[in-house]
């Protein structure tokens, strides 16, 4: 089938699945043009096996909490593609998850992870559980609960999850525990895990630091210097508070954080103290981003987003489809430069197009957030070697590795006028090297 007739297909059968269709949309359009240059892809159906997940498992969840009150959730893991290797994404644990939510981040990572270079294929798991408010003996019944039905599905060498939104390293750590007493078995079955057992030095780190290293390529291409640029950073978990930690190491300001509740907007910078106390707020105490403002006698606005702010860059690091198309014209018309995506599509269609008509520098997440899961590949690799590397090799080898994203970014999505279409360019990329394994693998 031809792209548009696939995109109508989905559409009818999928109707209640926004953000899935949103994600297929984009993909698909980008890749029309090289699609049609293969007959041989389409004689397979090759675009509707691709956008189709493998499979997806639905499950109960249920669990007792402080009160004695038995509660029962939605868990699942959507196992997308694995022509590249194992099945690899994380899990989110969030009020809003839903099976379109999944399919569109499960999606999105198949062609992330093949931007990498590492041999992994795409996954998302998660549930309607939400951590907030909820005791740590809570969340770890909740978290050995919800492995009691995954962990019949997932395995080192079949599918790794790991963090995600509500999905930190405490998480990690008792689903890990879990899967290791039902199965019997140590193995690299999740990443993100504990130093102490077998984690890699940087993953925490790791997709802040590795959108920075995309965004320093992105401003190389137009000589453009990061010290000194007031930057607007949304979320304040584990991709905003690192985007954060690495834009001080480089001398950037960034002045803005937020959560579900609200913004903070703090026109003198979070510098190292302050970015300090937001992680022990956030990772330890469990608080809001409201007490900065209180602590710090800075702006807060409950209810807003950072996007009604003005700034030279803006990392977007919260949820998908934060940044409307008024936002975007808010941002653009304030002189924003670049605009680089910790989170997963957290523009809307409408703003990217008002990101790309005005040529400002913007990277999706695709390529910009892909630092995080290259480097649970690196601890995949470390798992199987039985080694630790060092905090230097880990960071030497993400910076490799976002570097090449961008020149695969540049093969595929350079313009006629001289920009680069980092849209294009990533999804081209991608579904190549998908498209490509498919065919070779035959019709499965
Ligand atoms: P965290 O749970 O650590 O932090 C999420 C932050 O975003 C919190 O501040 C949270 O506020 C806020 N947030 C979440 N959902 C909403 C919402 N619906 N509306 C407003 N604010 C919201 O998650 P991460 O930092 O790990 O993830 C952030 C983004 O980065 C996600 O899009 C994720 O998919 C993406 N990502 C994460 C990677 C990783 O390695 N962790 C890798 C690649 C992408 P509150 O506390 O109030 O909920
Ligand atoms: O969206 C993502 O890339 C992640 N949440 C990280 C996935 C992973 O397997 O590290």
């Amino acid at each position: 089938m031809k792209v548009q007739e696939v995109l109508s297909d989905l559409k009818r059968r999928f109707p209640n699945e926004p953000e899935y269709l949103q994600a297929v949309t984009e993909v698909l359009e980008s890749i029309e043009e090289v699609y049609n240059e293969h007959p041989e892809f389409e004689k397979e159906n090759l675009i509707e096996r691709l956008c189709i997940p493998d499979r997806i498992f639905t499950f109960r969840v249920t669990w007792i909490d402080d009160k004695g009150k038995v509660n029962v959730n939605m868990g699942y893991r959507i196992q997308h593609s694995n022509v590249i290797g194992p099945y690899k994404g994380g899990i989110r644990f969030h009020e809003s998850v839903n099976p379109s939510i999944l399919k569109f981040l499960a999606f999105e990572q198949t062609f992330k992870n093949a931007l990498t270079t590492l041999p992994m294929g795409g996954g998302k798991g998660g549930s309607d559980f939400s951590p907030r408010g909820k005791s740590k003996t809570e969340v770890m019944r909740f978290c050995q609960a919800f492995m009691h039905e995954l962990w019949k599905y997932i395995g080192s060498e079949t599918d790794v999850p790991a963090g995600d939104i509500g999905v930190g390293g405490r998480e990690i750590g008792y689903m890990f525990g879990q899967y290791k007493k039902l199965q019997g078995e140590f193995t690299g079955v999740l990443t993100g895990k504990g130093l102490e057992f077998g984690g890699s030095l940087i993953r925490p780190e790791a997709t802040g630091y590795g959108n920075i290293y995309f965004l320093l390529e992105m401003l190389k291409t137009r000589g453009i210097d990061i010290a000194g640029k007031k930057c607007l950073v949304s979320g304040s978990g584990n991709v905003a508070q690192y985007t954060c930690d690495k834009l001080i190491q480089l001398g950037a300001i960034p002045v803005t954080l937020s959560d579900s509740d609200g913004y903070i907007y703090d026109p003198d910078g979070i510098t190292r103290e302050k970015l300090d106390y937001v992680m022990e707020l956030k990772n330890i105490d469990r608080g809001r981003i409201r007490e900065y403002a209180e602590t710090y006698g800075c702006k807060y606005v409950p209810g807003g987003h950072v996007w009604s702010e003005s700034g030279d860059i803006a990392l977007p690091s919260a949820t998908q489809n934060e940044i409307d198309g008024d936002d975007a014209r808010h941002l653009v018309e304030t002189g924003v430069i670049a605009v680089s995506e910790g989170a997963n599509m957290p523009s809307t269609p409408e703003a990217i197009e008002v990101f790309q008509k005005a040529k400002i520098l913007y990277a999706p997440g695709k390529a910009a957030n892909a630092g995080g899961v290259a480097t649970s590949g690196l601890e995949m690799t470390q798992n199987s070697i039985r080694l630790s590397w060092s905090r230097d090799e880990v960071d030497s080898k993400l910076k490799e590795i976002m570097k090449d994203i961008h020149r695969q970014c540049v093969k595929y999505g350079a313009q006629p006028d001289g920009t680069i279409d980092y849209v294009k360019g990533a999804n081209i990329a991608g579904f190549m090297k998908v498209a490509k394994a498919i065919m070779a693998q035959g019709i499965l």
